[in-house]
């Protein structure tokens, strides 16, 4: 059910399961060839990003992933493996937001990727190393997507060893990808001192004034989360020349125009100075 090889979309049963469950594994996304150019991209931009503090295991480092440097990932959001489904699960007018890596460290407590459930959208996650229950795969709590803010909830789960959620995790090899919703409760227990993770995400392009406001924060929540906790050498999320769309690609105009308009980019350090 929740298994694809080599998409360009998914089929009904596995829409319905993602929309039941919030989120979807489809396997072997990339070939060997993807993965050895994923894995000289990665080491060099975590390389040129954290020259001032190399990885040494006690703390995750994150990466945007978006300019010509990485070429490759430049391309993920564009990318009907990607794009396709998330216009399928969210509609044409999607919004590509970014393309990241992670060296992540040891345990990560459940979250959502979200401040509010008025802000939604797809993360599609890739780990370089195998991942399973105990080594890192990510946990999900199936259908949480659709709970609503609630924080007893946040509570309940946060009180508990992380280990003992109920909840599914998402075994993965890489090549795989995992798919899920923003507004869905993750985490992960047991990975190493260094485990490489990258991210495409689009958002739901906002519906209503809510909807419109919650983008507008997510904005200086995403800031936050990247570039003031991790610290890496570029200050900003999206590149002058990101947003100048070198390629003139329509998807990421149309992007840039709506994000513009929205006021997601108004955040300070989310674009270049
Ligand atoms: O791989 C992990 O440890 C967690 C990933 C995660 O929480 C995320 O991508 O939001």
């Amino acid at each position: 059910m929740n298994q694809i090889a080599n998409t360009t979309g998914l089929t009904e049963n596995q829409l319905e399961f993602y929309k039941t469950f919030g989120y979807v594994v489809l396997r072997g996304l990339f070939s060997e060839t993807d993965l050895e150019t994923i894995r000289k991209e990665f080491d060099y931009m975590m390389a040129e990003q954290y020259a001032h503090t190399p990885y040494n295991g006690s703390k995750r480092h994150w990466t945007p992933l978006m300019d010509e440097d990485t070429p490759f990932f430049a391309s993920l959001m564009e990318d009907p493996r990607f794009l396709t489904v998330a216009k399928q699960l969210y509609g044409d007018d999607v919004l590509g937001v970014g393309t990241d890596a992670n060296r992540y460290t040891g345990n990560t407590g459940w979250h959502r990727d979200t401040h509010t459930v008025d802000q939604y959208g797809v993360k599609f996650a890739f780990y370089l190393q195998p991942v399973t229950a105990n080594t890192g795969a990510l946990r999900v709590i199936p259908g949480t997507h659709r709970l609503p803010d609630d924080d007893d909830f946040v509570n309940g789960v946060r009180s508990m060893p992380l280990e003992s959620v109920p909840a599914t995790a998402l075994a993965s090899e890489p090549g795989d990808v995992v798919a899920f919703d923003l507004r869905m409760w993750h985490a992960s227990y047991g990975g190493s001192e260094d485990r490489h993770m990258c991210t495409v995400v689009y958002y739901a392009n906002p519906k209503n004034a809510s909807e419109l406001e919650a983008l507008r924060k997510q904005g200086e929540g995403n800031v936050n989360a990247g570039v003031k906790s991790f610290n890496p050498r570029r200050q900003y999320l999206y590149s002058k020349k990101w947003v100048s769309n070198p390629h003139r690609s329509p998807d990421r105009q149309y992007w840039i125009d709506r994000l513009k308009e929205i006021g997601y980019f108004d955040a300070p350090g989310l674009v270049e100075a």
